[in-house]
């Protein structure tokens, strides 16, 4: 398990240092319903990307657009503005972290995030740009799953986080070593004296 999980680490690893031959594409929907029920969303919210990878903002549901927030990406890299109801493809040739909304229902929340490559630079600027709103906690929710983000996690969708909080030791709970016993002593390889020199 553990052993499959590295290699495939390593598998990603290796295929995120060689992203300027396989820029990836990635397809973010805007939605009126998400999966968890939430209204107008994007979907996924959270991505993080390699430079060079290309994103397209698909208007599955119509009445949506995406556009760069003011303040929210990188410095050098170009803001971007898509039509309502239009497809719209962003390539990421800088590093950093880019907030983006949909400009009629940013009031509502509908908001997302894309991280590119080593994007902790630009991370803190764009987390403390002020939010109105819906957009604000969604916002929030966000860059919190963004600094949770997995161990080992490097391109793709990032998972949510869960719903509740869960204690961090349930189940490594007592048992083992239930009266306070002292913890034997290694056994020590009786060493041998140190031959005298002949
Ligand atoms: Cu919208």
């Amino acid at each position: 398990m553990i052993n499959s999980l590295k290699a495939a680490v390593a598998a990603l690893a290796l295929l995120a240092s060689s992203t300027s031959v396989l820029a990836a594409d990635y397809e973010v929907r805007m939605l009126n319903v998400g999966p968890d029920e939430k209204s107008m969303v994007f979907e996924p919210p959270l991505l993080h990307v390699q430079r060079g990878d290309t994103v397209t903002f698909v208007p599955t549901d119509r009445g949506h657009n995406a556009a760069s927030m003011e303040g929210m990406i990188p410095r050098g890299a170009a803001p971007w503005q898509g039509a309502i109801s239009e497809p719209v493809s962003i390539t990421f040739e800088v590093d950093g972290t880019y907030g983006y909304i949909c400009e009629p229902h940013y009031g509502l929340g509908m908001v997302g995030l894309v991280l590119v490559g080593d994007y902790t630079a630009s991370f803190e600027a764009a987390q403390s740009v002020r939010q109105r709103g819906r957009a604000a906690q969604r916002f929030r929710d966000l860059f919190a799953q963004a600094t949770a983000m997995p161990p080992g996690h490097l391109i793709g969708a990032i998972p949510p986080l869960p719903p509740e909080p869960v204690p961090a030791d349930t189940e490594s709970s007592p048992a083992a070593n239930p009266a306070g016993m002292p913890a034997e002593p290694h056994a020590k390889e009786p060493a041998g004296e140190p031959a005298p020199a002949q």
